[in-house]
């Protein structure tokens, strides 16, 4: 199985975050996640760990506003320029706005913690020096994917039969990205940016399986019929992200009926999980798309710091097999996932199920 994966996700590496409550913990999304990642892929026989290709910044300004994309760009060094300004010397490790727009008035401020509070959604967004490098080389390894499937999708005589699968191994994480800002670790929104190369060939679906409600995908595209989004997570009515992710969010204008959450209650083991899957698979199916993006969060896993789902670990297998058996070219896409003891594990076991029909 080929995937993607790109060493420039290092240096973001932000020394804290901001908990609900207001408590400063060490960045919960750490490189070590990718390490616990490449260490179980090592250990199988299918793995095939390949760089990505430098698709530029076209595919992304496709989803995201430029003015959001040019933020995100310069915000590091003009934090760094602003440090000959008085005070606030000793806390210029990373870029962490304490206000933040309520957008009922469009107004984007033009200073620089302005803007930052415009085009951040919460205190976990932390842009540090290596920010906007990283999260390109994440596009680009959802880009590679997205091109590799298709490529074989469309080449049935490459070795990968009719339904080939890759997988992105990205750092950050995309989903809680939306147009125009950055939320939940999340700057560039990877599997949008994919799915929407994806969708000049076909009609694409998305399935978010991440333990959190996929609010920036869901906001990206909420108005297109050609893209369908189903987001499967913790209701939002008691944990991040609350103020997206709800049952009755369906899409609007000509996207209609073509976004769906599934809100799940606190607790829930592999065979609730699993049912609500096989819902959301059966809207897959009826959509009948040509290609098929899973956003895959290992936080539904039962020892996640940050979730409170209980699946365990041959629940991933089931629910790999559950989305493989849907037989459509799939781009796996890497988005959170946090007890670095047991991620790597849980993630191969997971593609285990896609590897077996595309090696
Ligand atoms: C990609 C991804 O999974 N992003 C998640 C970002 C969540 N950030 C907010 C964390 C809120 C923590 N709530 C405390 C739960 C402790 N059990
Ligand atoms: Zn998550």
């Amino acid at each position: 199985m080929k995937i993607f994966y790109s060493e420039a996700h290092r240096f973001h590496d932000p020394p804290f975050e901001v908990f609900d409550g207001g408590e400063r913990i060490p960045f919960l999304e750490n490189p070590e996640r990718m390490d616990s990642i490449l260490s179980a892929l090592r250990k199988t026989i299918w793995a095939e760990i390949t760089e990505p290709s430098d698709f530029g910044l076209d595919h992304i300004l496709a989803v995201h506003n430029a003015d959001y994309v040019s933020f995100l760009r310069s915000a590091w060094f003009e934090w760094q320029a602003s440090k000959t300004e008085a005070g606030l010397e000793s806390t210029r490790q990373a870029l962490l706005p304490a206000t933040f727009a309520l957008r009922r008035n469009p107004h984007i401020p033009s200073s620089l913690l302005g803007r930052a509070g415009y085009y951040m959604m919460d205190l976990s967004a932390v842009i540090v020096e290596g920010t906007f490098e990283a999260a390109l080389s994440s596009a680009n390894c959802a880009l590679s994917g997205a091109t590799w499937i298709a490529n074989a999708a469309n080449n049935p005589s490459s070795s990968s039969g009719d339904s080939p699968s890759a997988f992105a191994l990205c750092r950050p994480p995309g989903h809680h990205a939306g147009k125009d800002f950055a939320a939940g670790y999340c700057y560039i929104n990877n599997a949008a940016v994919a799915a929407n190369l994806l969708s000049t060939l076909g009609k694409v679906a998305i399935l978010d399986i991440d333990y959190h409600s996929g609010n920036g995908t869901q906001d990206i595209f909420y108005e297109r019929p050609d893209v369908l989004t189903i987001s499967i997570h913790a209701d939002p009515d008691n944990e991040y992200p609350y103020y997206a992710g709800y049952s009755n969010e369906i899409g609007s204008g000509k996207g209609l009926n073509f976004h769906r959450n599934f809100p799940l209650p606190k607790g829930v083991g592999d065979t609730t999980y699993l049912a609500a899957l096989h819902e959301a698979a059966e809207l897959i199916y009826n959509f009948a798309p040509r290609y098929l993006v899973v956003s895959f969060g290992a936080d539904i896993y039962d020892g996640d710091p940050l979730g409170n789902f209980n699946v365990s670990s041959k629940g991933f297998l089931e629910i790999g097999n559950q989305i493989a058996g849907l037989k459509l070219p799939t781009l796996v896409i890497m988005e959170g996932g946090y007890n670095n003891e047991a991620l790597g594990e849980n993630v191969a076991i997971f593609l285990s199920a896609f590897a077996k029909s595309s090696v």
